[in-house]
């Protein structure tokens, strides 16, 4: 390996491949990459990305190929044992690929209890996962490994339910399947070995993570503008999720109204637009944050 640069392991194509790479751009990252390259040097970092498929990329950080890798919490775990997985730390979720590895079952099959599983076939490619999920809730059913496809399993009559990865359930309805539990809730995340990075390795780590966390920040954000009547002030306060300090400012001509400039957490912003407007706001303007450094 390369001494001093950092090599992170990212998904070569598939699901998490653009938004990887378009996190690692947002960090700040400069680098030219032609899609069949292997891979990249990074021009303005010490950093350096190898692309590869998903699956490899855990064994790859645990046997010391990269320092760094970024894969869905789902293949970590599938594919990690129990001893190798204390050598990871999961560094930082990343709020992207979000899905969950769920068991389902044909719609017309009668679903009151997980224990309708035991003796059943249940198709997936996830069978560690799958194991421990079912020795948690002590039944007892065979589980059938295959690769790929595993939704049209049960119509060909290879098994009764499937475990498979869920997102939108568009493929789960499409195969006349319903979903019956959760087995595992997953995004991606940063990993990175915790035995082997060196001084000037784990600097760079650092300055990854803290960049990322900001661009992370940043997207569950928005910067809010408005008017506001001087005397509603104290109520729209109130009303400013995320906002530690509301920026409070004097309007000329008009002494009975003020301008408020806040951070607003996007999960709540809908609805706190509709409430500072019913409580007197006006001329509201939402703006994005590109990054965030607290
Ligand atoms: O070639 P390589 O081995 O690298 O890629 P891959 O084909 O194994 O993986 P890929 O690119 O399909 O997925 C990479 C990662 O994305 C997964 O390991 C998950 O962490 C994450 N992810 C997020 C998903 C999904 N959402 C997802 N919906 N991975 C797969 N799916 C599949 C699922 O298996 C099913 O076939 O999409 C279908 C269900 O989607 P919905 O929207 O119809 O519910
Ligand atoms: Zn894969």
């Amino acid at each position: 390996m390369i001494a001093n640069r950092l090599r992170i392991a990212i998904q070569k194509k598939g699901r998490l491949h653009n938004e990887s790479m378009d996190l690692l751009k947002q960090c700040g990252l400069k680098f030219r990459h032609t899609a069949n390259e292997l891979y990249c040097h990074c021009e303005n970092m010490a950093v350096d990305l190898l692309f590869v498929r998903d699956d490899d990329i855990p064994t790859l950080v645990t046997d010391d190929v990269c320092d760094v890798g970024i894969v869905g919490e789902n293949v970590l775990l599938e594919k990690t044992n129990l001893q190798a997985l204390i050598n990871y730390k999961i560094s930082m979720p990343l709020n992207y690929g979000q899905c969950r590895l769920s068991i389902a079952v044909p719609n017309d099959f009668k679903f009151e209890s997980m224990q309708q599983l035991a003796g059943k076939r249940i198709a997936t490619s996830y069978p560690n996962l799958l194991k421990a999920y079912l020795v948690k809730q002590n039944i007892d059913a065979h589980i059938l490994t295959i690769s790929g496809s595993v939704e049209i399993a049960p119509r060909l009559q290879m098994a009764d339910a499937i475990c498979d990865l869920v997102s939108t359930g568009k493929t789960l309805e499409d195969n006349y399947l319903k979903e019956v539990a959760t087995v595992f809730n997953s995004q991606a995340v940063l990993i990175n070995n915790e035995n082997t990075l060196d001084k000037s390795k784990q600097s760079i780590l650092e300055l990854l993570k803290n960049r990322m966390a900001g661009v992370l920040k940043a997207q569950e954000s928005k910067y809010i503008l408005f008017h506001a009547p001087k005397a509603a002030l104290e109520k729209i306060k109130k009303l400013l999720p995320g906002a530690e300090s509301p920026t409070i400012m004097h309007l000329e001509n008009h002494s009975d109204m003020l301008a408020v400039h806040a951070v607003a957490k996007e999960a709540e912003f809908w609805n706190t637009l509709e409430k500072l407007k019913a409580a007197g706001a006006s001329s509201i303007l939402v703006l994005p944050i590109e990054k965030m450094l607290l």
